[in-house]
């Protein structure tokens, strides 16, 4: 992580832990927001109003947060309005780095190796680590937000006539869209992680108990009720949902010992996973090869970094999906 601007490399995430053994995601440090006519938004600075071409979108296909701003990039038909680029999917000794992997880009705009280097380009005595997603702004030269909610509301609500006009937060749905994800995220989205990243028995089988305990609600929701988890309409819940689904059976199940079913076991679950594959634009933002790259990469984890060869995806070939998830030609 950065301390006081400079890189510190003695920083594992498993590291980030409370005095029980249980994971502590970092809060995120940027939060200006991207509004119409650039007043202020619910935090930060006045001055970033909504224009085509002078923001920037730093992802790693890896990321479930990340895939949230880009999925939500494509849905509200940003590709020409806010350009992107993708790190290399394995962290380095100096986290996210821009590279050749396929799949992945140099930083020609700010022309660094690294991400830490876009952070302390924005505040030279940056403390934190460096994470993705980043929103650039190419005009200020500054980061406006690295926080993935926050990217993702003003993604969707944020560029006025520039976006499409698909609604991911539809006001009569907000209070209810807030009250399933503040369960969903704990649990589930970040459950993931706090199972992973467990340091102590007791604190792994918590977290554990909790994954397969939403999963297990959501199975039934979504065999009672559908096609999306707020029915007709897909919203953000499902933008949300959908980033980790697609990564358990890859990465959750094996590395992150996630194993009491697969994705693959709970049926409503997994039609759900295939139908929103079929929005236009959203499997093109899934890349199985960073998804395993990245993760089997954690030396914390996985210390001699074998990838595993399956599972078997019926539909989502990690050769075919190759990286092209940006509105990129490539
Ligand atoms: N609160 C952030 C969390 C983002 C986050 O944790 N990103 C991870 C990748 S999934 C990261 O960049 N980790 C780099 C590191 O820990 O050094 C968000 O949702 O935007």
């Amino acid at each position: 992580m950065l301390v006081d601007g400079k890189w510190t490399e003695d920083w594992q995430p498993v590291q980030a832990t409370d005095a029980k053994g249980g994971f502590v995601r970092q809060v995120s440090g940027f939060r200006n927001w991207i509004t119409p006519d650039g007043a202020a938004g619910p935090s930060g600075e006045s001055g970033f109003e909504a224009e085509a071409g002078r923001y920037h979108l730093y992802v790693a296909l890896v990321c479930p947060w990340a895939s949230r701003t880009l999925i939500t990039r494509k849905l509200k038909q940003l590709e020409t309005v806010v350009s992107v680029s993708v790190v290399e999917p394995a962290l380095s000794d100096q986290g996210w780095r821009f590279g050749d992997y396929p799949g992945s880009d140099r930083d020609t705009l700010n022309g660094v190796t690294y991400l830490h280097e876009i952070y302390t380009r924005a505040d030279p005595v940056h403390t934190g680590r460096a994470t993705v997603p980043v929103l650039w702004d190419k005009r200020r030269m500054t980061i406006v937000n690295n926080e993935s909610a926050d990217i993702v509301r003003m993604f969707d609500i944020g560029f006025g006539a520039l976006a499409s006009r698909m609604e991911l937060y539809p006001a009569p749905l907000q209070a209810d869209i807030d009250a399933l994800d503040a369960r969903i995220y704990p649990s589930l989205n970040n459950g993931v992680y706090r199972t992973g990243f467990a340091t102590t028995q007791g604190a792994y089988e918590a977290a554990f108990a909790d994954v397969f305990g939403m999963l297990d609600e959501l199975e039934v929701r979504l065999g009672e009720r559908g096609p999306y988890l707020f029915g007709d309409a897909l919203t953000e819940a499902d933008v949300r949902l959908f980033v980790t689904l697609v990564r358990f059976d890859v990465a959750y199940h094996g590395l992150f010992k996630c194993n009491l079913r697969r994705l693959a076991d709970y049926p409503a679950l997994s039609a759900y996973l295939s139908r929103i594959l079929l929005v236009p634009g959203i499997r093109e933002t899934v890349d199985i090869d960073h998804i395993k790259r990245g993760y089997y990469s954690i030396k914390a984890l996985n210390p001699n970094g074998i990838v595993p060869l399956g599972p078997d995806l019926p539909g989502l070939d990690p050769v075919t999906l190759h990286g092209n998830g940006t509105g990129r030609s490539s």
